[in-house]
């Protein structure tokens, strides 16, 4: 009997429904819980995708200590004694916790509380401070506490949705597809996107505005004082529930027309269009993440957006309101325990005496950290200088995702004692660990989450965890245990966890804190495993409600929202002649540093390799051409190897990189070396999307693609890129020729043995070199190499590794590199669910199927998880014009 377990979505904080379904056999399928009210039943590409990643691949399976396996008894005893030792010789301080919003919540709280309240620290801080302290700090600053106001259903009551710095389509995907749904439904719903790219989000925007770097703050106090010139304050609303207007107005109107035009790059004509609708529609959702957060005035740009719905009084009501879009699938569920360095649990305030003895209080704890802890670029500085001694880093890979990323990478290495907990064995920041211990994943843990519209949803188990494999909240309480916390942590199950974080929400409360939960402080194990998705607050008496301030009353001590003054640069800051601001993001179907979604050969075929794409303009005056390998520098010698990518859609001035490439899936392109560990001063967020770099083409001796059933074990390569493909992996290479010559390095690379036959083509002439192995009728690997960027269809020669090869015809097809007829070439995959490329979609478009209806109609693509849908409209759209000139 198939068994069908309801959990969530391990990705983004969307926080969508999951059925997974175990057979028999124990193969495991995954579906949309049409119940769950964040998706309704939908799914994107990566949803879709969970159950091919649930493979034991790379896993790590045992404790190790120096890369030996030990047992769990003397691991944790030796994290223990190392970190009491360290406490008693060096202070409290000279520990920490590097935590991650994708730890679930229960986990999260016992780190939370070990380091604040027993360890007496405040040295725990997360990688949600390069993800949401700005919007935190916003918050704070605005409305008193850290709350998401709304709920995703404003963002389709909304006339008008405001996306600013949100690329919504591949960062939020089902989101989205609820947004574009509620569009196409109601037509005169309007979409604007604020973004210096145009992104996929942007191909359903009545208006983008193609906005220059960091001019946010500029654009959102001329709104401000656009609002007031032309009447549109609610003054009543003002008066009655905030405080602080005429400040935050005077420092808004700064800027004429023509220095905010000059500030935000944006024509005069856009601007006013902006404003307008702004101002002439009541229903505005403006939703933002990271083009907003990510930046050294992150939380001003926060202020500048909640200033102007303060001053509309659009806020609290439906279909109206700032919103927040949290990245990870439990960024919120860690700020309710308090797991950033300056917060405490439960919404309470580390500076705050009361809220300190409060918590201390309720915990019955022998301390409480009596001040803010090190926020994360602090607390890797203090690695590097040596006053953080033992570090502990829990669900992320701060290697490749930390600004300055070379020199965390060398703090890490340098620190006298480094215990990582990671699904994976081979990350880049496990890889340097003293001490790795095995964490349960997605499908074996168990546990809630916290989605953007703060919708708490369990992740339940329906698979046993691998070797010996345990979850976070058992490392952590094991350790504290064994540091002499016996009590406090003795928990049985993370029921009990929740239990006791849902009555800390409610202790001493009264109504004077946001987050409560107090109705499930006395929750039972059965209840726990039954329990259904639900918003908080949710008290233990008197009423739950949707929206949060549709009442007026703010979590300042007077009740009042306030206004914060913020100011903009009066001009984006000057660039030196050749450089480039390098923004840095996402693609459709990674997830950060791959650990996961590299497990896919399907989630790897949209984009296989790092790239970084440029406006032809730029390119042009830099001599790069599409393809060609590009060398992205910093002014310390940091640099990067990435494939160009030319593109309109891209600003002039600014070139972006994905952030998801490792040292474990390209040579060089972990794209943090190169930016510097600038800070916003008010929340402590890295400016990860406003680098300055320079660029360069890079000539290599050769280019090469490589399909293998294997992974090579040795790439003596200056550049290399590798994902999974079906039936093997697949490389992009470049460099010079091995000393001994290609087939040497494949024979010893691939491991090939007597039984190979190989097949080889060179034209030394013109500098190809082609090699097939083929074991049988099989194709073990396909090498192609030439001077230029190697012009082989990608999807094709993974193809070729899964069909039989039993005639010379088609072996010399191979070495062509080129289908034979009747198998035409896909071009680059656009829809990962069925494998569709972008050359038959347009070959299907100009056979007349000219809507989204008709392409899935005929190829499927974009009629499962619709992840694709805005690059299948981009692609009927640009046959449309071509078929108009
Ligand atoms: N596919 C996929 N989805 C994900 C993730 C993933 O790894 N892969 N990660 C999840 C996580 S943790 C997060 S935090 C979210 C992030 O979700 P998003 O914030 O939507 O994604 P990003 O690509 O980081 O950046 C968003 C946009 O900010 C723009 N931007 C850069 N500078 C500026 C600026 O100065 N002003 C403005 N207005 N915009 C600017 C960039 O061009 C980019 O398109 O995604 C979540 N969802
Ligand atoms: N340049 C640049 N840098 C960025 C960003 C950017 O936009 N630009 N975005 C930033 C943002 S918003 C974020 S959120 C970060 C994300 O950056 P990271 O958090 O470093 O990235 P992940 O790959 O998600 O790392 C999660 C790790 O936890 C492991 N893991 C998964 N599940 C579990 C579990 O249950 N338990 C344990 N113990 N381990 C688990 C995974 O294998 C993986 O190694 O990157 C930040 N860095
Ligand atoms: S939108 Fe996609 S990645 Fe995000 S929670 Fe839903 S299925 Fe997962
Ligand atoms: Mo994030």
């Amino acid at each position: 009997m198939a068994c069908e377990t309801r959990t969530t979505c391990p990705y983004c904080g969307v926080g969508c429904g999951v059925i997974a379904t175990v057979d028999d056999a124990g193969s495991v399928s995954v579906r949309g819980d049409p119940e769950h009210p964040a998706n309704f039943g939908r799914l994107c590409s990566k949803g879709s995708a969970l159950a091919e990643t649930l493979g034991d691949d790379g896993r790590a399976l045992f404790p190790e200590v120096g890369g030996q396996r030990t047992s769990w008894n003397t691991t944790l005893d030796l994290i223990a004694d190392r970190f009491s030792n360290t406490i008693a010789e060096h202070g409290p301080d000279s520990v920490a916790f590097y935590v991650s919003g994708q730890l679930l919540t229960e986990d999260y709280y016992v780190a939370n509380k070990l380091m604040k309240g027993y360890i007496g620290s405040g040295n725990i801080d997360t990688n949600s401070r390069l993800c949401m302290a700005s919007s935190v700090a916003g918050h704070r600053r605005a409305f008193g506490a850290d709350t998401v106001p709304g709920t995703y259903e404003d963002l389709e009551l909304a006339d008008l949705v405001v996306l600013v710095g949100s690329n919504l389509a591949w960062c939020h995907p089902v989101l989205y597809q609820r947004l574009a749904a509620a569009k196409a439904s109601r037509p005169a719903m309007k979409v604007i996107v604020i973004d210096p790219r145009r992104t996929a989000t942007s191909d359903i925007a009545d208006l983008h505005l193609s906005v220059s770097p960091d001019g946010d703050v500029a654009l959102f106090n001329g709104l401000l004082t656009h609002l007031a010139e032309t009447d549109r304050i609610d003054q009543s609303y003002v008066a009655a529930n905030t405080t602080g207007f005429s400040e935050a107005l005077l420092s808004a109107s700064r800027l004429s027309m023509a220095e905010l035009s000059e500030a935000t790059g944006l024509s005069g004509m856009l601007i006013r269009q902006f404003f307008w609708l702004f101002a002439g529609t009541e229903r505005v959702v403006t939703c933002y993440s990271q083009g907003v957060n990510q930046s050294a005035s992150g939380s001003d740009k926060v202020n500048a957006i909640i200033n102007c719905h303060l001053a509309t009084g659009r806020i609290g009501r439906p279909g109206m309101g700032p919103f927040s879009l949290t990245g990870q699938p439990n960024a919120m569920g860690g700020r309710e325990v308090g797991g950033l360095a300056n917060m405490l649990a439960a919404h309470m305030e580390i500076e705050n005496g009361d809220h300190r003895d409060r918590v201390r209080r309720f915990w019955s704890s022998p301390r409480i950290a009596d001040r803010a802890g090190l926020k994360a670029v602090e607390m890797f500085d203090a690695v590097a200088d040596g006053r953080i001694k033992a570090l502990w880093i829990m669900s992320t890979n701060p290697v490749v995702s930390m600004p300055n990323a070379d020199k965390v990478k060398a703090a890490i290495e340098a620190c006298p004692f480094v215990v990582v907990s990671d699904m994976q064995k081979n990350t880049d920041t496990a890889r340097l660990a003293h001490v790795v211990l095995p964490a349960t994943g997605w499908g074996e843990k168990s546990g809630t989450v916290t989605n953007s519209e703060r919708r708490i949803s369990r992740q339940r188990p329906f698979l046993a965890a691998p070797g010996e494999a345990r979850p976070d909240w058992w490392h952590i309480t094991e350790v504290a245990k064994r540091m002499g916390f016996v009590d406090a942590f003795d928990y049985e199950s993370p029921a009990e966890i929740f239990a006791e974080h849902s009555a800390l929400s409610a202790f001493e409360n009264d109504g004077l804190r946001d987050f409560d939960i107090g109705a499930f402080a006395a929750i039972n194990q059965k209840q726990y495993e039954e329990l259904a998705p639900f918003q908080w607050p949710r008290p233990a008496i008197g009423a739950t409600k949707e929206r949060f301030f549709a009442d007026g009353r703010f979590y300042h001590p007077d009740g009042k929202a306030r206004f914060v003054p913020v100011h903009a640069a009066l001009q984006p800051v000057e660039r030196a002649h050749g450089s480039f601001v390098l923004n840095t993001g996402r693609v459709r179907d990674h997830w950060h540093t791959m650990t996961r979604t590299g497990k896919s050969a399907r989630l790897s075929t949209h984009l296989a390799e790092p790239f970084c794409e440029i406006h032809p303009l730029d390119a042009a005056d830099q001599q790069i051409r599409d393809a060609d390998l590009v060398k992205v520098s910093d002014d310390k010698g940091h640099f990067i190897l990435v494939r160009a990518l030319l593109t309109e859609r891209q600003a002039r001035g600014s070139i972006f990189v994905p952030m998801h490439w490792t040292d474990e899936t390209a040579s060089r392109a972990r794209v943090d070396a190169l930016v510097p560990p600038d800070v916003d001063p008010i929340s402590g967020q890295p400016a990860l999307k406003q680098a300055r770099v320079s660029l360069a083409r890079h000539a290599p001796a050769f280019h090469a693609f490589l399909v293998a059933t294997e992974r090579p074990r040795i790439l003596p390569f200056e550049y290399w890129a590798i994902a999974k493909a079906d039936g093997g992996y697949r490389l992009e290479l470049a460099g010079d020729e091995p000393e001994n010559g290609f087939e040497a390095w494949l024979n010893q690379a691939l491991g090939l043995d007597e039984d190979i036959e190989i097949v080889r083509y060179r034209d030394m002439a013109a500098g190809d070199c082609r090699i097939l192995a083929l074991r049988g009728t099989r194709l073990m690997a396909a090498f192609f190499a030439s001077r230029s960027p190697v012009a082989v269809s990608r999807q094709w020669a993974v193809d070729q590794m899964l069909i039989e090869h039993d005639d010379a015809k088609a072996r010399s097809r191979l070495v062509a590199g080129r289908p034979g007829a009747g198998q035409p070439d896909k071009g680059a995959i656009v829809c990962s669910c069925f494998s569709v490329g972008a050359m038959e979609i347009s070959h299907a478009v100009g056979q007349g199927c000219r809507s989204m209806d008709a392409i899935g109609q005929l190829l499927s693509a974009g009629t499962n998880c619709g992840s694709c849908r805005p690059e299948i409209r981009r692609i009927i759209d640009a046959q449309a014009l071509l078929a108009a000139e």
